[in-house]
């Protein structure tokens, strides 16, 4: 449901997309009830920063998992991919995981073209610098934009190889999840592979520490998207006046993160010509993180349109890698 007062006081005659690329995804998630914005705005380069940050938390196990699980089975993932695969990759951020399976990779060929998409310009950046002066063997293609245009994935010599990893799918509702997954599809010919990473189902107090980290910096992650509103929009949000809130919905298998305003208060937003309410304890929906389990990591990657070719996890089960090709 929108308000409908919110939305009119941003009418003008400058279409919003001139205003700012966020302003769009602003207005509409902040004018529902409840609000919510969508966790792709996280990602400016001081957010890019920030997760790269909560990938070194003790508490943020993730990002080692994947790594560890990558680590130790990249040789059969590449034998498993035919001759001079093209990799494309969805959420690449800093790429700082995919470079294990790229130098596999190279084992096995003796140069690889790699697409990195992002909506972080900072993030794929520092990626292509840090790739290009690991494995020179490596042509760094970064594509900013997001998951909605993914024509370039068709553009590449098959075989194609797509990565999503970093559990970086859990950000999306099945159905969404679904779709996406039948979209890269369409862009793949019989053979190509998927590499999906997912976060697994695990004991609650694992993954709430996971994003309440007692250095605050999943809190930093989360308010900076009022620091970026502040900056990109002229809002005048006080971030210290939110505060951050997570916790895993087990009836819906998510972690949910939120900010919480701790006062009744009123917040202008002058580039939308609006200004939001807040009452005490009123919350923004910003990111939900699914959590899946084995069988219904399969059932994503067959109704996705991938055959499932093999699934690797880690000795706790915390975190699973997934093969899907086309068939
Ligand atoms: N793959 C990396 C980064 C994961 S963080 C890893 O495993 O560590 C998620 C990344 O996806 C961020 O870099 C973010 O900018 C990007 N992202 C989030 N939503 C996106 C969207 N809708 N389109 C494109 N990139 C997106
Ligand atoms: C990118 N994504 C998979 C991360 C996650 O774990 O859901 C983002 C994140 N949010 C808070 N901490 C990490």
């Amino acid at each position: 449901m929108r308000e409908r007062v919110a939305v009119q006081a941003a009418r003008s005659s400058v279409p919003l997309s001139a205003i700012s690329p966020i302003a769009e995804d602003v207005l509409d998630g902040l004018s529902r009830v409840p609000k919510t914005l969508p966790p792709k705005l996280l990602y400016d380069a001081q957010g890019s920063a920030l997760f790269e940050e909560i990938t070194r938390l003790p508490e943020y196990y993730p990002t080692r998992t994947e790594a560890a699980i990558l680590a130790a089975n990249a040789d059969e993932i590449c034998s498993r991919l035919g001759p001079d695969v093209s990799v494309s990759e969805l959420g690449a951020g800093t790429a700082t995981k995919t470079r294990i399976l790229l130098r596999s990779l190279l084992q096995h060929q003796q140069s690889v073209d790699y697409f990195p998409l992002d909506v972080s310009d900072a993030a794929l950046q520092l990626g292509k610098h840090e790739l290009e002066r690991e494995l020179a063997a490596v042509n760094v293609h970064p594509q900013v934009g997001d998951f909605e245009d993914l024509t370039f994935i068709g553009h590449q010599f098959p075989p194609r190889l797509v990565l999503y990893i970093g559990s970086s799918i859990g950000n999306l509702e099945h159905a969404e999840a679904v779709l996406l997954l039948q979209n890269i599809a369409r862009h793949l010919s019989s053979g190509d592979h998927l590499l999906l990473g997912v976060d697994l189902v695990k004991e609650s107090d694992v993954l709430q520490a996971a994003y309440n980290d007692s250095a605050g910096i999943t809190a930093s992650f989360n308010k900076n998207l009022l620091i970026r509103i502040n900056r990109e929009l002229g809002g005048h949000f006080e971030p210290d006046t939110f505060t951050h809130v997570s916790f895993w919905n087990e009836a819906l298998s998510r972690i949910e993160l939120h900010l919480e305003s701790n006062c009744r208060q009123s917040v202008k937003v002058d580039a939308l010509n609006t200004t939001l309410r807040f009452h005490q304890g009123e919350r923004i929906h910003t990111e939900n993180s699914y959590k899946y389990t084995v069988e219904c990591l399969e059932d994503l990657l067959q109704r996705g349109g991938f055959d499932v070719e093999h699934i690797w996890t880690d000795p706790r089960c915390w975190f699973a890698v997934s093969l899907g090709v086309v068939l």
